[in-house]
């Protein structure tokens, strides 16, 4: 078997997340970045949907970051899920909680009207409490052990960060076990690594040239 590749985009937070777990499990792969906007046309022919992330395993197509994690997970042991099943299939449930998170981070950053921006907000908000509720103040999600929550809400950890830099707003100031949680993925060096160095940059120059709000 040849090394596996990742078709990735530089700002693309489901992506982030299959980068951090390769790295997490220390796995030898290709990394390669496209613009799924303006696909290669080797792209559209390798991926049934269009986006990234997407692994290809020797020509064959594994799509949406929740089942490249899985496989990963599968197929380079030990587990990085908890051993009880229960709490296996609420941390599945979580990582899917998370990936709604992204939609309201979008949305934020690219909203060109402050009532816009600010009913967006609120809706991040609620969606952080209820994340926050379920937290407990400890390194990570579950405790000690880095799990697939950690995992898929790393991404969320690096833009809020890169979004109060940028702009002043703190998605965090009232969550405070968010905070130690998110503190301590952002202190990781999987995490550190598992996005570009510019992307900053990046979304600075995205959120500038569409005129959001947010930047007041
Ligand atoms: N549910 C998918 C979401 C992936 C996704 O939305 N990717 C975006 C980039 S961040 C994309 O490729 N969009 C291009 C498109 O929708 O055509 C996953 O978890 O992998």
């Amino acid at each position: 078997m040849s090394k596996p590749r990742l078709i990735s985009f530089k700002i693309c937070p489901f992506a982030q997340r299959s980068v951090l777990l390769l790295k997490e499990k220390k796995v030898d792969f290709d990394l390669e970045f496209i613009n799924p906007d303006e696909p290669p046309l080797w792209f559209t022919e390798l991926s049934p949907t269009g986006k990234v992330p997407v692994l290809d395993v020797d020509g064959t197509a594994v799509f949406e970051s929740a089942v490249i994690a899985e496989y990963l997970d599968e197929t380079n042991p030990p587990s990085i899920h908890p051993a009880d099943p229960l709490l296996r299939a609420t941390n599945r449930a979580w990582v899917e909680y998370t990936s709604d998170i992204y939609m309201s981070i979008f949305k934020m950053i690219m909203a060109k009207e402050e009532a816009g921006l600010k009913s967006v907000q609120a809706e991040l908000d609620d969606q952080l409490a209820g994340l926050d509720e379920v937290s407990s103040n400890t390194p990570f999600f579950n405790g000690d052990s880095f799990s697939m929550v950690d995992i898929a809400a790393a991404p969320i950890a690096v833009r809020l960060d890169i979004i109060k830099e940028l702009t002043g707003f703190d998605a965090l100031a009232e969550h405070e076990n968010l905070q130690t949680w998110f503190a301590n993925l952002l202190a990781r060096d999987t995490v550190q690594a598992s996005y570009v160095p510019d992307l900053k940059d990046i979304l600075a120059a995205r959120m500038k040239a569409n005129g959001s709000a947010i930047l007041g």
